[in-house]
């Protein structure tokens, strides 16, 4: 699909007006590091590197931005720092694949360059227009450090790889007033009204109360503020990223965002500044009131559903015309403190593009790694009915696992022996940290070691616990890296999440782990429950990283099915 354009990187550095100031006047909402912006870029320890995941050469990334297909072509920009391994002199990246998992980097589409975006061209969306024409509407900082939104468009639609982006002078199309101008970014993708305006939301606060405020045009270009925001959350403070779209009550195609219809459900989620994590409900849309109205059948907070429970922020869906499916792109970031980060020379990842459906229960939505993933697998280890005793594992050989794709199935025989449920247990990620993958217990842990050294003094573990309650069984899902690696670093904690299924029920639990270097990325029970991890072994790296199953629990389990497979690197923007 043409040629990769070598080189551009260093090009970047020219196009690129700098910021580096902290404004005095506004608040300025990321913490720059001047003294670690370079232009002489360190080397990077290539056995840590991903080699699958969405990642540039090098340098810093945060957000997915305005991610889109326009005739045969999908597009990623992303948040990214041309010249350090740290937050800073933000532009919009700009990438295209036929596959979501094959990238070539083309120039910066949007970078500062106009009042209205001169000092910072932040988190946006893409919304195609009717006859196939894209937008984008993004966050611009203008000299007073004002968060507006702006709109761009491409220069040529003939263009197949659309690498001109043109600014309208009339921007910006939504100025911050009645609002908090240092508290006001992240565009949604628009979608159209019964009245045929266009709609769009804002992330934003109001005092500590979380707010999407709602604005709507004819013309996409003159945009009226909605009296009434279309969803708010006490105590939930500043909501970054919000993303709202429609999801079809059954099956996995994906709809849309402008799709309506009786019976439609609504997923609707925000990325919590204060927690730095995505949370998000399931709900209705009320056409007549304008409003969000989530469902009761999770909390409308930082207790709620997450689409990861582990490390995954500022999360973006789109919807692909051509395979009819919503695909779900989210940032997970690094481990380290900012001078390593410089070091290390490049910080940031996209979690695997996945395709995201309404679970069944109508309560949660389900996620999967996209189909395209599949065509990187190469060599294949493949074990059947082999039973873990308590207290035994033994390892999957055969393959090399630091890069690897593994889809497990346990099944769970009897329940006899679950540890009991205590009801003050509401964090998962507390209960993971209690009770990690060393404390033995009742029906689990059982699961993954990935990323093991030899002797297992590196492993991060991925497992499953089941619990008896009152009256039900509970299923933690959890990713325990404290013994991954030698070197311990800032943030490594335990991530967890509860696993919606009646296990006593099924007998049974599947797990899939994505394996890349530095990268854990699991999807328990076909995806109901997914957890991130970064981790970074200083021995199970490369040809030394082992692959183990175990069981740390009184109850014996059976592997039915095991599939592992070496993951070949893709073309990843002309690394
Ligand atoms: C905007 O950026 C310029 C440098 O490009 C800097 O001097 C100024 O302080 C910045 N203003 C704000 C409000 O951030
Ligand atoms: C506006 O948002 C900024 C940045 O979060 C915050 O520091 C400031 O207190 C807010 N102002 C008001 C009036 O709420
Ligand atoms: C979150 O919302 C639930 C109800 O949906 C409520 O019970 C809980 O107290 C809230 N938690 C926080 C931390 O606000
Ligand atoms: C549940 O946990 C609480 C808080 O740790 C503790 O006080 C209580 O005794 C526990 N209940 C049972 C039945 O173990
Ligand atoms: C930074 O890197 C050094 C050298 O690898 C390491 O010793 C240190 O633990 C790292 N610090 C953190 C906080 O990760
Ligand atoms: C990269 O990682 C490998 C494996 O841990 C280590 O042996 C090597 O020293 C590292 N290289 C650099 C430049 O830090
Ligand atoms: C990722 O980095 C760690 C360590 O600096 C922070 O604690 C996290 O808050 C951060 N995550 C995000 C989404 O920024």
């Amino acid at each position: 699909m043409g040629t990769p354009t070598r080189g551009v990187w260093t090009a970047w550095i020219l196009v690129v007006v700098l910021f580096t100031a902290r404004n005095g006047t506004v608040d300025a909402s990321h913490v720059v590091y001047s003294h670690l912006q370079s232009l002489h870029v360190p080397v990077v320890n290539s056995s840590l590197k991903t080699g699958y995941h969405f990642q540039p050469p090098r340098n810093w990334m945060n957000d997915p931005n305005g991610p889109m297909y326009y005739n045969g072509i999908y597009h990623l920009f992303y948040q990214y720092n041309p010249k350090g391994a740290v937050w800073g002199n933000i532009v919009w990246a700009h990438s295209i694949s036929t596959d979501m998992i094959n990238w070539i980097p083309l120039e910066p589409a949007i970078y500062p360059s106009k009042p209205f975006d001169i000092n910072g061209t932040w988190s946006g969306s893409a919304t195609i227009h009717p006859g196939n024409k894209p937008a984008i509407m993004y966050t611009g900082i203008d000299g007073a450090g004002r968060q507006l939104q702006n709109v761009a468009f491409p220069k040529d639609l003939s263009d197949p790889y659309l690498r001109e982006w043109t600014k309208p002078d009339y921007n910006p199309v939504i100025f911050p007033s009645g609002v908090n101008a240092s508290a006001f970014r992240d565009p949604t993708t628009a979608w159209l009204g019964p009245d045929g305006h266009w709609r769009v939301t804002v992330g934003s606060k109001r005092s500590k109360r979380g707010m999407a405020y709602l604005y709507r045009s004819r013309d996409f270009v003159r945009w009226t503020k909605a009296k009434h925001p279309l969803h708010s959350s006490k105590d939930t403070g500043m909501w970054e990223c919000p993303d709202f779209f429609p999801v079809a009550p059954a099956g996995k195609l994906g709809l849309d965002t402008s799709a309506r219809g009786k019976g439609l459900k609504y997923v609707f989620k925000v990325s919590l500044d204060l927690t730095r994590f995505d949370y998000y409900t399931v709900g209705r849309y009320d056409l007549a009131r304008d409003r969000y109205v989530p469902d009761n059948t999770s909390p409308d907070n930082n207790t709620g559903l997450r689409f990861d429970y582990g490390n995954f922020y500022a999360s973006k869906t789109f919807f692909d015309p051509a395979k009819q499916r919503r695909i779900l792109w989210g940032w997970s970031n690094e481990s380290d403190i900012a001078q390593n980060e410089t070091t290390k020379g490049w910080a940031g990842i996209q979690a695997i593009p996945r395709i995201l459906w309404l679970d069944s229960n109508q309560r949660q939505v389900v996620q999967w790694p996209i189909e395209e993933l599949e065509s990187l697998r190469t060599k294949q280890a493949y074990i059947h009915d082999k039973l873990v005793k308590s207290g035994h594992y033994f390892e999957v050989k055969g393959i090399q696992t630091s890069q690897a794709d593994v889809e497990v199935t346990f099944d769970v025989s009897s329940l006899e022996k679950a540890e009991s449920f205590n009801h003050t247990w509401t964090d998962p990620q507390k209960l993971c940290g209690l009770k990690d993958a060393e404390v033995r217990g009742g029906v689990g842990p059982f699961g993954l070691l990935v990323l093991a050294s030899a002797k297992m003094e590196e492993k991060t573990a991925v497992f499953f616990r089941v619990f008896k309650a009152q009256n039900k069984h509970v299923v933690l899902m959890c990713h325990d890296p404290k013994r991954s690696s030698l070197v311990p670093r800032v943030y490594e904690p335990t991530f967890a999440g509860f696993v919606d299924i009646d296990i006593a029920n099924t007998k049974r639990i599947s797990l899939r782990s994505l394996i890349d270097n530095s990268v854990v990325e699991s999807f328990g029970a076909g995806g109901k429950t997914c957890i991130t991890s970064r981790v970074y072994p200083t021995l199970a790296v490369g040809p030394d990283a082992h692959l183990f199953v175990f069981n740390n629990g009184l109850e014996d389990i059976k592997v039915s099915e095991l599939k592992a497979w070496e993951i070949r690197r893709p073309l990843m923007n002309g690394d």
